[in-house]
């Protein structure tokens, strides 16, 4: 079976829970759009890449009983990080090309202090362990070995994190091992979450087991600072779900952030955003990058390059699944 076909039949059944929710639960609104002087900020609120209500509910939970953005993202991120049936992040991940399940994640907060851990194995909540980068140590990243030695020493537990299902997965995907980089554009499930408490201020996370059957050792976006999530509190914050070679190129979320200060929408600055990974892709645009981003004022934003993507936001303004735009339209 060509990968292509094997990945969509394999990922058929959450792709069906999936549209089952959005039938339920999506109501189709545009973003807001340019920001208005005189309007009172968001807040609280949390958004989120693709359709993870669990993740949004539960950062909402924490904002609304006066809990900070920075709590928020990260417990609304590990809701996705401990569900085995999502197999794009934590938990439940699909492997690389060995077999080993390496997970990468980030998060950052309004000081503009971050940590990250890339390659981290035996771990089940690597946004946890990056947390604990961010607060313990004087380091921003920590990798493999040391990420996961340190993680002991803070308490966390040793976990298998290949379940049955995406060992069968890969030992069928073995069979050929056609590796392909390119991500298809039904198997982008990486959560990034920014939120904004009701100080105002904005924290976000990321967290991903990367492209699956990647060569071992590589490492995506979602952990990069700059690339697959930034927070400035001052502006805003973004991140990215999709190819993260193409994401780390560009500096996406920083670029966004940036784009954001210089007077762009949160709109106008992730349309920016894809399109600069476009210029340096003009042959080859068969691949998914998918960017949201949220302002001071918490007006938020989202675009990417297939159709498809779409991102969830709470606020007193209702929980609900956000359809991207898409650079190429079906
Ligand atoms: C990566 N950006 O490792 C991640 C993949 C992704 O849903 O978004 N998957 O490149």
């Amino acid at each position: 079976m060509k990968r292509r076909k094997f990945l969509k039949n394999s990922t058929l059944s959450t792709a069906g829970i999936l549209s089952a929710t959005l039938l339920t639960s999506c109501k189709e609104q545009e973003p807001l759009k340019k920001s208005t002087i005189n309007t009172p900020p968001i807040k609280p609120i949390a958004i989120c890449t693709w359709n993870f209500l669990n993740a949004t509910a539960k950062a909402w939970e924490v904002l609304n009983a006066g809990g900070n953005s920075l709590d928020a993202v990260q417990q609304g991120v590990m809701v996705e990080e401990a569900d085995t049936t999502n197999q794009t992040v934590g938990v439940g991940g699909r492997p690389d090309r060995d077999g080993n399940v390496t997970l990468d994640s980030c998060i950052m907060d309004k000081n503009g202090n971050c940590g990250s851990v890339v390659y981290l194995q035996n771990i089940a909540s690597p946004v946890s362990v990056a947390r604990k980068v961010m607060e313990d140590t004087p380091h921003v990243i920590l990798a493999g070995k040391g990420a996961e030695q340190f993680a002991y020493e803070k308490g966390f537990k040793k976990t298998n994190l290949l379940t049955e299902q995406s060992k069968k997965e890969w030992l069928e995907w073995k069979k050929t091992s056609e590796y392909k980089p390119i991500i298809n554009i039904e198997n982008h499930d990486t959560i990034g979450m920014l939120a904004i408490d009701k100080n105002g201020d904005i924290s976000g996370a990321c967290t991903t087991s990367g492209m699956a059957y990647k060569i071992g050792g590589r490492v995506g976006d979602s952990p990069i600072i700059g690339a697959g999530l930034f927070v400035d509190n001052e502006i805003g914050a973004a991140t990215a779900t999709g190819v993260g070679e193409e994401v780390v190129r560009t500096v996406g979320s920083f670029l966004i952030v940036e784009l954001i200060r210089q007077g762009k929408t949160p709109q106008e600055a992730c349309e920016e955003g894809v399109k600069r990974i476009i210029a340096k892709n003009k042959d080859n645009t068969d691949f998914q990058i998918g960017f949201i981003a949220i302002n001071k004022k918490g007006e938020t934003g989202s675009y990417c390059i297939q159709p498809g993507f779409t991102y969830r936001s709470y606020s007193k303004e209702g929980h609900i699944n956000i359809p991207s735009k898409s650079y190429i339209k079906s």
